[in-house]
């Protein structure tokens, strides 16, 4: 039964009540966690360590505040994407153990031992086996949510649920868009501003952007994340999880993986600015080992009736390579950063985000992109790569 029939936003106060009858034994605490730029989170704990997330669309961007106002459809979308990608990917997403439809809520398994991978990415840590396991839950959902793996009955059923728009709206805008003009919604330093008026006027840029926007909204390939950057990925030694699917949509086969290379291109950019060199081959290693773990699970996965297997990898990088390219730019002028970078002081700083921009050109207007080597080589600047 519902908790309430309509809609109304959760509080500390609330929250509890509403977690209760999914926590052993009585709720003991409440914390709101979320810093993230969509919903309100809020962790609740019952007894001993046991706790809960509870996670609620609020009807507007939280980031943007309520000048940008958003329905709450996305709960329910990340609900049901949660629901395939789990079963696409066994143990890898956070157990759904409620979806509250009026209250645009969803009650998860708390990854309480767990840091975003971008945390770990910042703070210099191992994350062993974490690119390998990202890799293969990109390409299982890929695959398995796509013509190759369903029969035309299955897939078209699935693609009705998911006939949504509104985060796709706020992708065009954010990603493809906006940066490449005076948008209100940008933000970037002072010391940015001469390249960030260069990107309004960068004509080839813009036919590039274009086309990355038009593939973005028009190839409904597979029901993937649609934001899978390492903010998206939590670890603890051993597991690895996907979170915060609100994005998810029938997208293009490339966007996740160009996403995610484009964030752990963005977190080696800034490691050598700081001058963590040695940590910046453990960058390296994991963008192969996920490229490497997403080709060769793809291959495992293939429908072997299906004669063009080198042309769907060969697309897959190129198409990944454009999309990563959007996303590096996007990432240093658009409305959301990355803290990899935002850490960092002046000079470094300027250093990564003018960095972030030329590799993203590279990888928009450098040509067709052949090899991962060849992405992250573009990405990442010619010389860093060993
Ligand atoms: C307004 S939402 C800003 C960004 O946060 C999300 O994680 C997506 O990346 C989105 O573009
Ligand atoms: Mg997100």
């Amino acid at each position: 039964m519902a908790w309430s029939d309509t809609y109304t936003p959760l509080t500390l106060g609330t929250v509890l009540d509403f977690a209760a009858p999914y926590l052993d034994g009585e709720p003991t605490g409440v914390q709101e966690i979320g810093d993230g730029n969509l919903n309100v989170v809020f962790r609740v704990r019952g007894s001993d360590t046991a706790s809960v997330i509870v996670k609620q669309a609020l009807p507007y961007l939280r980031v943007a505040g309520e000048s940008w106002p958003l329905t709450r459809h996305r709960a329910r979308i990340e609900g049901a994407a949660l629901a395939i990608h789990s079963k696409l990917a066994p143990g890898v997403m956070p157990q759904l153990l409620h979806f509250d439809e009026a209250m645009s809520a969803l009650v998860l398994e708390d990854l309480v031992d767990h840091v975003t991978w971008r945390e770990a990415l910042i703070a210099q840590q191992p994350h062993d086996g974490v690119a390998e396991v990202v890799g293969e839950y990109s390409a299982a959902v890929i695959l398995g949510t796509s013509d190759i793996l369903l029969s035309s009955r299955e897939r078209k059923a699935m693609r009705r649920d998911f006939v949504y728009s509104e985060l796709c709206l706020v992708t065009e805008d954010l990603v493809f868009t906006a940066p490449y003009t005076n948008a209100s919604s940008n933000r970037y330093d002072d010391e940015l501003a001469e390249l960030a008026r260069g990107l309004r006027h960068d004509r080839a840029l813009h036919m590039a952007a274009a086309q990355a926007r038009f593939a973005f909204k028009s190839r409904d390939e597979a029901l993937i994340h649609g934001d899978l950057h390492s903010g998206s990925v939590m670890l603890k030694p051993g597991d690895t999880r996907v979170i915060d699917l609100e994005f998810a949509y029938f997208g293009p086969f490339g966007f996740d993986p160009g996403v995610l290379l484009a964030n752990l291109a963005l977190s080696r950019i800034a490691h050598e600015e700081a001058g963590h060199h040695t940590y910046c081959s453990v960058v390296d290693a994991s963008a192969m080992a996920f490229w490497a773990s997403l080709t060769e699970q793809s291959r495992r996965l293939w429908d072997a009736r299906e004669p063009w297997l080198p042309r769907f990898l060969a697309q897959l990088i190129d198409d990944a390579a454009h999309f990563a390219g959007m996303e590096m730019i996007r990432r240093v002028v658009g409305l959301a950063h990355v803290k990899d970078i935002d850490v960092l002081e002046q000079p470094a700083r300027f250093a990564a985000q003018s960095r972030a921009i030329s590799g993203g050109r590279a990888l928009l207007l450098g040509g067709a992109t052949h090899s991962f080597e060849d992405l992250w080589h573009r990405a990442v600047g010619e010389d860093s790569y060993s």
